[in-house]
């Protein structure tokens, strides 16, 4: 009996963009995670399952090999660092740009600028890098609210068309990252399971086009 292959999918978008590159894989689910409330999903592969987890937990999965593949977003991996995980290929799917943003009108206080953001890490190194003196506040959502009530003076998110941003009276204004999701791998598993791992690659490649 072949071991199965676990792959870690977030709902939303990231799942929708990534079902045609399964199918191209010949890995098609039999439940929709947005109707079912299944957290382990069968495929018409019965040595294939998907796991349906938080866009942010993907890396988490991957690194302990609780999953051998997943799609996470470039933001969540920079986030994350990449420890213990392969990072082989692009997908070029659920684009946007990291950025730092905030009203251009507004002053930021003098002693310390405050940023709000889920992005610590990252938000972190980007202003370090520029030396640039921040205190970052870690939220879980709905950043571009804190600008509004004066809990930060910018906020780092990302951004697709911009019209979240526009709504709330806030405009880009420093672009840190190109986003795109990537296809990631399990060190351990990629040597274990090498043959599978690399025809769906493969025929992942070959549907994204590189
Ligand atoms: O939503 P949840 O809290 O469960 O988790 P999540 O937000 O991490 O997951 P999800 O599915 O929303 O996003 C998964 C991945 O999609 C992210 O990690 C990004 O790599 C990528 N992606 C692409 C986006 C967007 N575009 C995007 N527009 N992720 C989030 N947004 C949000 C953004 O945070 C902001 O609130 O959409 C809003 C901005 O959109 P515009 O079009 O108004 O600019
Ligand atoms: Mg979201």
């Amino acid at each position: 009996m072949t071991p199965t292959l676990t792959i870690a999918l977030s709902k939303g978008r990231i799942f929708k963009e990534t079902l045609p590159l399964l199918a191209a894989a010949a890995i098609v689910p039999t439940d929709d995670p947005e109707t079912s409330r299944k957290l382990i999903l069968d495929t018409n592969q019965p040595d294939v399952k998907l796991v349906i987890i938080r866009a942010t937990d993907v890396p988490t999965y991957v690194q302990y090999g609780a999953a051998d593949l997943g799609v996470a977003g470039k933001d969540v991996l920079l986030e994350h660092g990449g420890e213990g995980l392969y990072e082989p290929l692009d997908l070029k799917i659920a684009r946007c740009r990291l950025m730092v943003a905030g009203d251009p009108e507004h002053r930021p206080r003098l002693n310390r600028t405050r940023i709000a953001t889920k992005y610590i890490n990252t938000t972190r190194r980007w202003f370090a890098d520029q030396g640039r003196q921040v205190e970052v506040i870690k939220l879980y959502g709905s950043m571009e609210l804190a600008p509004l009530v004066g809990l930060a003076d910018y906020i780092v998110d990302v951004v697709d068309t911009g019209k979240t941003l526009q709504a709330n009276g806030l405009a880009p204004l420093e672009h840190i990252a190109d986003i795109s999701s990537r296809l990631i791998i399990n060190k351990a598993a990629m040597k274990m399971k090498h043959a599978r791992i690399k025809a769906i690659m493969a025929r992942m490649a070959a549907a994204v086009g590189v």
